[in-house]
């Protein structure tokens, strides 16, 4: 492995160093605590050689957070620019600064909005919140009608102008009430 720092142009350090929450250093350091050191980890085979290799969505998913993250999937999804979950070391310094700590509650808030919006319509509909429960329940199964009630207790609650389906700004207010909201979108270099 050659040295890392080499490996990008002090341009490109810049450019995602005023695109991201992190700082150079952050992006690219020689110790194990860099975004960079963590992309390489995924698949040192592909990005000792080639610092910009694409790495196929299931490299990405063996990172510890995703690997424990039932959405880890969706994440991937959403930060990949061919859409497809493959990402490159771009997407996953995008996806790194999201979840980072200096990430605004905004920011994290806008990315989960669209994690959780399995069909793109822009709003949470009843399919997206059942796939949301599902996802956060796992293993444990639900009866159709605890399902329903669920999904309706959920749109009782946060769905204001009663149109069936969260928008972003109601979604927006759910998670200005949720103080746990910000731990579940969080990842420590
Ligand atoms: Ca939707
Ligand atoms: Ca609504």
């Amino acid at each position: 492995m050659g040295q890392g720092k080499s490996q990008f142009s002090e341009e490109e350090l810049q450019d995602y160093e005023d695109l991201t929450y992190f700082t150079k250093k952050e992006v690219l350091q020689n110790s194990t605590s860099s975004a960079h050191h963590k992309f390489k980890n995924l698949a040192p085979e592909k990005v000792g050689h080639n610092k910009n290799a694409k790495l196929p969505m299931s490299k990405i998913l063996h990172l510890t957070e995703l690997k424990v993250n039932p959405f880890g999937e969706r994440i991937c999804k959403v930060f990949s620019s061919g859409n497809d979950g493959d990402c490159t070391f771009e997407d996953f310094l995008d996806m790194m600064s999201v979840f980072s700590e200096a990430a605004p509650k905004s920011v994290k808030a806008e990315h989960a909005f669209r994690i959780f919006d399995f069909d793109g319509d822009d709003m949470l509909g009843t399919s997206d919140l059942q796939q949301i429960i599902k996802k956060l329940i796992g293993d444990n199964e639900l009866s159709k009608n605890n399902m329903q009630r669920l999904i309706q207790n959920i749109l009782d609650e946060a769905d204001l102008d009663d149109d069936g389906a969260l928008s972003f700004a109601e979604f927006e207010h759910i998670i200005n009430k949720s103080s746990d909201f910000l731990n579940v979108f969080r990842i420590r270099l």
